[in-house]
């Protein structure tokens, strides 16, 4: 079979390739050479420090240089699945320009590879740029452009492509087409071979990244302040409604990181300074043999929209945060320029600032080592979070926390506060429908409508719910857990058959009645009732 080809050129089949099929051959050169040299680079990442992997270290770039209301459109508009489709965007293009710099390389192999170069650069200016970068991160960029390059050479005939293609390419038949054909098997060998690199250096990268984000297993004590037994929730009645404790696989996810941070707990410290009478700097151990609070508190995170999924609420294990802010007695420290704002720092430099009178004022803001009767999952900050209950996570619930430092808002900003989301921002009054969902067909009779409500700090008093613009109906509640977590509640509907209207508001024991007034979520939280349409049989 592979015979075939030699023949048919030997026989002098005139053989003048379409100069769009070339062009094609060459950009998917371009491609599967920036494919190895990623692929490359990914490994090199995966051994070195995963971050700084070429396509992730872009990716990331973009995250932070995306300006609010797209980010805001992103997280509407794809959920979750908002970081694969920027990773796949980011990978999309590169290889559109890769495959340009195949096409390139066809006139001219040092054109083509200084476009090849320059892609590299650009993911390695973007792993460099990085808060917490080191010299190390250029190593997988590195290596990206020295095995892209020399695949790109290998593919197109490096050097010399341009001149001996400008050389046949005029010349019909035979001649020609024998040398092209020549060259076809051991170009063809190539393609395999670096095919089959590509391959098995990223499954390579992969596996080791799993390898080495394996944490290391931490044994907490129990807490001398417990948060007590935990009530029954409504969801064992009612299919539908959100679970009075959210699993912790099922807990929503926000932040900016396209790579989990991978912290072992024996490199990792908390250090407390700025406007401080004594730096303190914590290890693990130090921390869980501090006494330890546990707490039921309800999370939110700001750009949640009216009746969104992103809250969740979990049992807290951790240290009480105005405990370790009196051992380094906050505020005393010689010249002290009066810290109004808590900056907390993340592994890699991420910053996120909350208001110092609003953490202290009695609430239990805590350090956070457990979650749900184990440690912190690594995607919920292993080893350590900040959680401030009553306000949205992006103000007071620092992930991979490493550092509090004591200082003003005229001194320091934070990443959302840069972005200006709004610096103080006190969870808003909200109720949401879980069942039935919006635009469900149902059968005519006795409909169970229900859901959860909250306003972390107030707690929830009163839950109604309106059909068709009447009355408001008292809803039941669900057991009480504390004022700074969310309330289930249901009520029973007669349903009649056709178009219905379902709205729903919520009343805090102090007794204000969530507002009519429709807020987006930028700068600090969407505010309105959630209405929604069913259909009755
Ligand atoms: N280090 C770090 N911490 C972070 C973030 C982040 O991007 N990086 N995002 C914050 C935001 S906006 C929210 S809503 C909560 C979400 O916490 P969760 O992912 O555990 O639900 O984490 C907060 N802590
Ligand atoms: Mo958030």
């Amino acid at each position: 079979m592979a015979d075939i080809l030699p023949q048919q050129a030997s026989a002098g089949v005139p053989r003048s390739e379409p100069p769009t099929m070339r062009r094609l051959l060459f950009a998917s050169y371009g491609v599967l050479a920036t494919l190895v040299g990623m692929a490359a680079g990914h490994l090199v990442a995966a051994l070195l420090n995963p971050a700084a992997s070429p396509v992730l270290a872009v990716g990331s770039t973009v995250i932070d240089l995306t300006p609010t209301p797209v980010k805001e459109f992103a997280v509407a508009q794809f959920g979750t699945a908002d970081k694969p489709i920027l990773i796949g965007s980011v990978l999309l293009g590169t290889l559109v320009l890769a495959g340009i710099a195949g096409v390139l390389a066809q006139r001219s192999f040092v054109l083509g590879a200084a476009l090849l170069l320059a892609l590299v650069g650009l993911a390695g200016a973007a792993a460099l740029a990085r808060p917490t970068a080191s010299v190390v991160d250029a190593a997988p960029a590195i290596a990206a452009a020295a095995v892209g390059l020399g695949a790109l050479a290998l593919l197109t005939g490096g050097v010399q492509t341009g001149s001996r293609l400008s050389s046949t390419s005029g010349e019909p038949g035979g001649r020609a087409a024998s040398e092209a054909s020549d060259q076809s098997r051991p170009r063809r060998r190539s393609v395999l071979l670096l095919g089959a690199g590509a391959v098995a250096m990223g499954a390579a990268g992969q596996w080791i990244g799993r390898v080495r984000s394996r944490i290391t297993a931490v044994d907490l004590p129990a807490a001398t302040d417990t948060a007590g037994p935990f009530p029954k929730g409504l969801e064992s009645r009612y299919d539908g409604i959100s679970p009075l404790r959210t699993p912790t696989s099922d807990f929503y996810r926000v932040d900016t990181r396209l790579v989990v941070p991978t912290v072992g707990v024996d490199d990792w410290t908390l250090t407390i300074d700025g406007d401080v009478e004594k730096e303190l700097t914590f290890t693990f151990d130090e921390l869980s043999a501090m006494p330890l609070i546990e707490r039921d508190i309800t999370l939110n995170c700001v750009s949640n929209s009216v009746g969104g999924p992103y809250i969740s609420s979990a049992r807290w294990l951790g240290v009480r945060l105005t405990d370790l802010l009196e051992m380094a007695g906050v505020g005393g420290g010689p010249g002290s320029r009066r810290a109004d704002q808590i900056l907390s720092t993340d592994v890699d430099g991420f910053t996120i600032s909350t208001p110092l009178e609003v953490a202290t004022d009695g609430r239990d803001a805590m350090v956070v080592l457990g979650m749900n009767g184990g440690p912190l999952p690594r995607e919920r900050g292993f080893p350590c979070r900040l959680l401030t209950p009553g306000l949205y996570g992006y103000v007071g619930a620092t992930k991979w926390l490493t550092k509090l430092t004591l200082t003003t808002y005229e001194e320091q900003t934070a990443y959302w506060t840069e972005r200006d989301w709004a610096i103080d921002a006190p969870v808003k009054i909200a109720s949401r429908v879980d069942t039935p969902k919006a635009l469900a067909s149902l059968d005519a009779g006795k409909v169970v409508i229900g859901g959860v409500a909250w306003a972390q700090r107030r707690g929830i008093a009163k839950v109604e719910v309106s059909i068709d613009d009447g009355d408001w109906q008292v809803a039941e509640l669900g057991p009480k857990v504390t004022v700074d977590y969310w309330r289930q509640w249901y009520l029973e509907w007669d349903a009649t058959s056709g178009r219905h209207d379902i709205a729903v508001r919520a009343t805090t024991e102090d007794g204000e009645v969530q507002t009519e007034d429709r807020a987006d979520p930028f700068p600090d939280g969407a505010s309105g009732w959630q209405s929604i349409a069913v259909i009755v049989a």
